[in-house]
């Protein structure tokens, strides 16, 4: 029940955060994660206090699996002073270290980098944590990746790496972009193992990262995970033409029939765990949730010209 909690609360928080970009009312870009909900939901949920994230550009759906306010993520989207990061990250860059989320990342491949580090110094501090790295199939074949599964298997580093294969990099199909599709196989060169997962399968997703995790916390070594997904949005909320550009209708509809949400709901009704009055009270309670999280954000103030200077490092 608090996997569909959340992944409701998701789904409802990118159906508004989507159309207040469209209104005008986010700057910048913003990518939503609609469809995908089951990978970082059944993976969050299986982490402990001490674990940690890190993760790409759309990473609205981790911060709010991990405990952050709706509120503060929704203000962070339009730039407002209450914001997760004050209004200076926007939506590709949340941040919440009280939460345990180390960064949305919108460099792609650079989230590998920061996540290896993460996990290097967990493990040099003899600390009892496990990083997840969730990253989109795009980021396969950066550099970044190479040496850091490298890095990864060699020092036996506490750290699992989620692909989040969703057949495309922006409008590439994966077929045009890596010459082995099997994206699970990458890891064997690195000397670590990997599996691939039925990313719309939100039970299927959650008994393998329950393992995965374990592995990685007894053994204190890396993992590799193919999460097998589609995202039902094109891949940014600029893109008004896609996703028609580059797949089809006919596509696009095969996969919402696997939508993770139902999946799960249905089987919540069959099991007698829920009924669908109570499926649909959830679904109420996270739109207002999410209204009350655009209201507050849409009320709060600019960041003042000052704020500018703060939280500026320089070494
Ligand atoms: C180093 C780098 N090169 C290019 C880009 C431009 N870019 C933004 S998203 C993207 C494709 C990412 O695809 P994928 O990782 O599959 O994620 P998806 O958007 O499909 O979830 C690219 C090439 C970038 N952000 N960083």
């Amino acid at each position: 029940m608090r996997m569909y909690r959340q992944m409701t609360l998701i789904r409802r928080f990118e159906d508004r955060s989507n159309r207040a970009y469209r209104e005008g009312k986010v700057g910048g870009y913003l990518h939503v994660y609609s469809g995908q909900e089951a990978v970082a939901v059944g993976f969050i949920n299986q982490l402990k206090q001490q674990d940690q994230v890190v993760g790409h550009y759309r990473d609205h759906a981790y911060v709010l699996a991990l405990g952050s306010d709706p509120n503060k993520v929704m203000a962070e989207l339009y730039g407002k002073a209450t914001g997760l990061c004050h209004g200076k990250g926007g939506s590709m860059h949340l941040y919440d270290k009280p939460n345990r989320f180390l960064g949305g990342y919108g460099i792609i491949g650079g989230m590998i980098g920061i996540a290896t580090g993460v996990a290097f110094a967990a493990k040099y501090r003899r600390e009892d944590s496990v990083t997840l790295c969730f990253f989109g199939d795009g980021s396969m074949n950066a550099g970044m990746l190479h040496e850091c599964f490298n890095m990864a298997g060699l020092w036996d580093l506490p750290v699992v790496f989620i692909v989040e294969n969703n057949k495309y990099a922006m409008g590439t199909p994966l077929e045009l972009h890596s010459a082995e599709t099997n994206l699970a196989k990458r890891a064997s060169v690195y000397g670590f193992p990997s599996i691939q997962v039925d990313g719309m399968d939100p039970f299927k997703v959650w008994d393998a990262a329950g393992s995965v995790i374990e592995y990685v916390r007894e053994r204190k070594s890396p993992y590799f995970v193919e999460a097998l997904t589609y995202r039902f949005a094109g891949h940014g909320a600029a893109d008004i033409t896609d996703p028609g550009s580059y797949r089809t209708k006919e596509e696009l509809e095969e996969w919402k029939q696997r939508d993770p949400i139902l999946t799960l709901g249905r089987e919540l009704v069959a099991n007698g765990i829920a009924t669908q009055a109570e499926l649909d009270e959830i679904d109420r309670e996270a739109q207002s949730i999410v209204s009350e999280a655009a209201k507050f954000a849409e009320e709060s103030p600019e960041p003042a010209p000052e704020a500018l200077f703060a939280d500026v490092l320089a070494s």
